[in-house]
């Protein structure tokens, strides 16, 4: 059922969230379909000169996807202030890592695009040491050309 009062005023589910007024420009139903968007959507802020970065997230299962790669690809190149971030809970959908993925560590996928990488297996940020989260937007902001 949807709320007449949520996010999307009922008209979409969990694959379908979007609220441009605080910066969520949206979740969809193809996997990984969100990624390029977050990199593109980051590409000004290196001229713009703000500190501001694009945050992603995605699963597993989706760094088989061929729109995560192109993202990579052009953030690295483009130096944009993304995070890509992998929520591995080891299936996509009803398929386990190792029927689909020829890796172990995902955080490797990012190597042939030089964008820098780390993983944890903590399941809060405050937990990692040093917080990946942190790291990462000091490094994103950094990467991007002013
Ligand atoms: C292009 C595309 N292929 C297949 C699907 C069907 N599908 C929906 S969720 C999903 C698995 C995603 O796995 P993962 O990225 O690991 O995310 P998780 O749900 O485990 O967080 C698939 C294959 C889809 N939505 N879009
Ligand atoms: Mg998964």
């Amino acid at each position: 059922m949807g709320k007449a009062k949520g996010l999307c005023g009922g008209k979409g589910g969990s694959m379908h969230l979007t609220d441009v007024r605080i910066g969520a420009y949206g979740s969809f139903a193809i996997v990984g379909a969100h990624l390029p968007i977050a990199v593109g959507l980051s590409s000004p802020r290196a001229y713009l000169g703000d500190d501001a970065v694009s945050v992603c997230f995605f699963g597993d299962g989706t760094t088989n996807i061929g729109a995560f790669h192109e993202a990579l690809n052009l953030a690295s190149l483009w130096k944009t202030p993304t995070i890509f971030v992998c929520e591995n809970n080891r299936y996509g959908e009803y398929s386990p890592q190792s029927l689909t993925t020829p890796i172990e560590r995902l955080a490797d996928r990012a190597r042939h695009t030089r964008c820098p990488a780390s993983s944890s297996t903590a399941t809060t940020c405050s937990r990692c040491t040093p917080p990946p989260a942190r790291r990462s937007s000091g490094r994103a902001v950094a990467g991007a050309p002013r």
